[in-house]
């Protein structure tokens, strides 16, 4: 019985249209907690906290004030990388890499009621990924971006239409998704799409966030 139940709420949690991701360094000099304000406020359901030029105390005490603000709102929350502050502020999720800690030994740490997610740029990884005990996949580059600095070179749709008809748990099309290239993502069959500098970039992040999920609405009907 319990075991229905954090199954259920990490489905739930997942079953979303748009995933942000935070970027200070792109964010036009707004601090991480001012954009994920925005987010919320826009109706984000799930957001990721990733950061790569603080010190780990600095990103300890935004992720604790990010937990506050996402556990009102009944928003979820992932943290990239850092599994133990993802663990000491009690986030819904984790988000690693391929050259990260093994998913098994992850899973170790967390236990069963975290989501854990994983980037993955290839049929190969993501089958790999589903058999390893993953909640979800990051499926990506789809297009050039310039955000992640270690990413290999766009795997482009093909990749992504491989997992809507092979992949049997939650992913996430990400990677150079803008407002103008979203239709043909949605075109693909993705049903969730993650964004980092097409909305922390934004002049208006609201207004930006609002576009993209009417876009999405419309896509899925
Ligand atoms: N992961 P933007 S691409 C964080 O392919 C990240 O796994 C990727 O940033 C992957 O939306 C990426 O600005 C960066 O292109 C996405």
């Amino acid at each position: 019985m319990e075991k229905i139940c954090w199954v259920t709420a990490k489905k739930d949690m997942l079953d979303t249209d748009l995933y942000c991701i935070t970027d200070e360094e792109h964010s036009k000099g707004r601090n991480n907690i001012e954009v994920v304000k925005e987010m919320i406020g826009a109706g984000v359901k799930i957001i990721q906290y990733r950061e790569k030029n603080r010190k780990l105390l600095h990103k300890y005490n935004e992720c604790l004030k990010i937990r506050v603000m996402t556990k009102e709102a009944g928003v979820a929350f992932i943290v990239n990388d850092n599994i133990d502050i993802a663990m000491l502020v009690g986030a819904d999720g984790v988000h690693i890499g391929q050259d990260d800690l093994p998913i098994e030994k992850v899973r170790e740490l967390v236990g069963n009621d975290m989501i854990i997610g994983l980037s993955t740029h290839s049929p190969r990884q993501a089958e790999d990924a589903v058999r390893r005990g993953a909640d979800y996949i990051g499926v990506g580059p789809i297009y050039r971006t310039y955000t992640k600095k270690d990413v290999c070179d766009p795997v482009g749709l093909e990749y992504l239409k491989f997992v809507v008809q092979n992949i049997s748990i939650p992913y996430v099309a990400i990677g150079g998704i803008k407002e103008h290239n979203l239709d043909e993502v949605i075109g693909r069959g993705a049903k969730c799409v993650a964004m980092v500098t097409e909305i922390v970039e934004s002049d208006n992040i609201k207004e930006k966030i609002k576009t993209i999920k009417n876009k999405m609405k419309r896509g899925a009907l």
